[in-house]
């Protein structure tokens, strides 16, 4: 039986909690289990370290801290003071950013606390400029109504949810979409990239107010000195959603026109993704956007969470560390391997490959939507999600794509051998899986036949791959 730190810390923790209600205790096991069986290729997933989930279990929790370091809504509140601090610090000094504000719950709350902080730089309105100078109290029902008019009657061009952007990015089911009048811009049907002279030529004729540039299903790298350019040349709010790629900035994989940080008025991310910290979101800007940004709590978010902003405050600190420089480039030289494997083996992939930290695959060369694939890679052991391809004919619910992603994998120690061995479970599973029918016969887009003797070998296979490279082995729960 180990005696490490972390062991004691993560069993005595469960066992207070299975004092109280012994099946969160049980729930709690069966994920790291669960987790530690899977072959996680979730993109926008990953595996924070003990230090950071530690840094979350604890009294912060139980605090209110509305407001921003030094200045709250309630009293008491000097150690968040000191952890948010701390975390705003470790992300300026990551990111070469002037300000850090590291509130925000989720990347969609970062991207709701950008909106409001350029509408409120942006939009020239009398009545705004009021309620700014808190002189709330006095703006009329004409004022109100002016207001609501102004800041509802803005333009954003970001870019479309099956090219690889994000539902908060203007997309109809999301607020954001409803918030303002949007339009986006895709990729080029024959090589799947960014057009730079179509994004130009859309923003020349919408002229919107925020350009926005970040996804969460490109495969690519995308030029933000360019975007950057074409936001100056029709005088937009350039703000870049890194939500993705955070990790390959912090690790300086992605650098000159590549970092969105020099270039982008406001960035947004999430911290949980490849960037491997705490469930959460920050925003970055430069001095004339701070102000609008602190706003955040309570303008657009509920209270902070200081137990989340400690553990951003850890794994920030952890960021900064040379080896996780290292660790970015092999998420990079990862999915490059598993990109090859997959061509190799005759995969279509959107784009032909990858220079992140994602890949997308087109499954319906195989016959199947991304529904079916989805399913028949998760009977084998093999975690992935369903994606909408460009253009998809099966739309965003069956999908025509596989999305896959390897931060978690690589965070295990998984290395390009691994990959390749991945990309040859994949195929074996995508080829052998056929679309099935329906009740009445007819074709169905969510129905598939595999044979469960494949799905089970390949599940064995993918279990062997992931002997050698133990998940949390400092964490023995007995
Ligand atoms: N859910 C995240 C992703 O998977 O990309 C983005 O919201």
């Amino acid at each position: 039986m180990s005696h490490n730190v972390e062991s004691t810390a993560f069993r005595s923790a469960l066992e207070v909690i299975r004092a109280v209600e012994p099946r969160v205790a049980d729930a709690i096991g069966a994920e790291l289990a669960d987790q530690r069986e899977s072959l996680k290729l979730i993109a926008s997933e990953n595996y924070a370290s003990p230090a950071t989930l530690l840094a979350m279990g604890n009294w912060f929790s139980d605090k209110y801290a509305e407001g921003t370091v030094g200045r709250r809504f309630y009293a008491g509140c000097q150690n968040v003071d000191t952890v948010e601090a701390l975390a705003a610090e470790h992300a300026k000094e990551l990111f070469g950013a002037a300000h850090a504000y590291v509130q925000p719950h989720s990347g969609i709350d970062a991207n709701l606390v950008a909106f409001w902080a350029i509408l409120a730089d942006r939009v020239e309105s009398p009545a705004l400029k009021k309620a700014q100078v808190r002189q709330v109290n006095d703006l009329t029902e004409a004022d109100w109504f002016a207001l609501r008019r102004e800041l509802g009657n803005q333009r954003m061009l970001g870019m479309s949810l099956d090219a690889g952007g994000h539902l908060t990015h203007g997309f109809r089911p999301n607020i954001s979409g409803k918030m303002f009048d949007q339009r986006s811009y895709g990729t080029d049907p024959a090589t799947g990239l960014i057009d730079y002279d179509r994004v130009a030529e859309a923003a020349r004729e919408f002229k919107p107010l925020i350009l926005v540039a970040g996804y969460s299903a490109y495969p690519r790298k995308v030029n933000f000195r360019v975007m950057r350019e074409i936001a100056d040349s029709v005088g937009a709010t350039f703000m870049v959603d890194m939500a993705h790629f955070a990790g390959l900035v912090a690790g300086k994989v992605f650098t000159g026109d590549f970092d969105p940080v020099p270039h982008a008025h406001i960035v947004t991310t999430t911290t949980h993704k490849s960037l491997r910290g705490p469930r959460g979101g920050m925003v970055l800007c430069g001095p004339e956007l701070a102000d609008q940004v602190d706003r955040g709590c309570p303008m657009v978010l509920g209270g902070p969470l200081p137990h989340v902003m400690a553990a951003k405050a850890v794994a920030l600190a952890e960021a900064r560390r040379p080896d996780f420089a290292d660790y970015a480039q092999r998420i990079v030289d990862n999915a490059r391997a598993l990109a090859d494997g997959l061509l190799r083996r005759g995969a279509t992939l959107v784009t032909g490959g990858t220079d992140n930290h994602l890949v997308l695959i087109d499954v319906s060369g195989y016959g199947l939507t991304g529904r079916q694939a989805e399913q028949a890679l998760l009977d084998s052991g093999i975690v992935t999600n369903r994606n909408a391809v460009p253009q998809d004919p099966n739309g965003a619910w069956y999908t025509s794509g596989i999305r896959i992603g390897t931060p978690a994998l690589t965070t295990r120690g998984l290395g390009t051998a691994e990959m390749d061995a991945t990309a040859e479970l994949m195929h074996t599973v995508l080829t052998q899986t056929s679309a099935g029918t329906g009740p009445d016969g007819a074709p169905s887009k969510a129905k598939y036949v595999l044979d469960p003797a494949t799905a089970e070998s390949v599940g064995k296979q993918a279990a062997d791959l992931l002997t050698p490279f133990p998940l949390y082995p400092e964490v023995e729960l007995g």
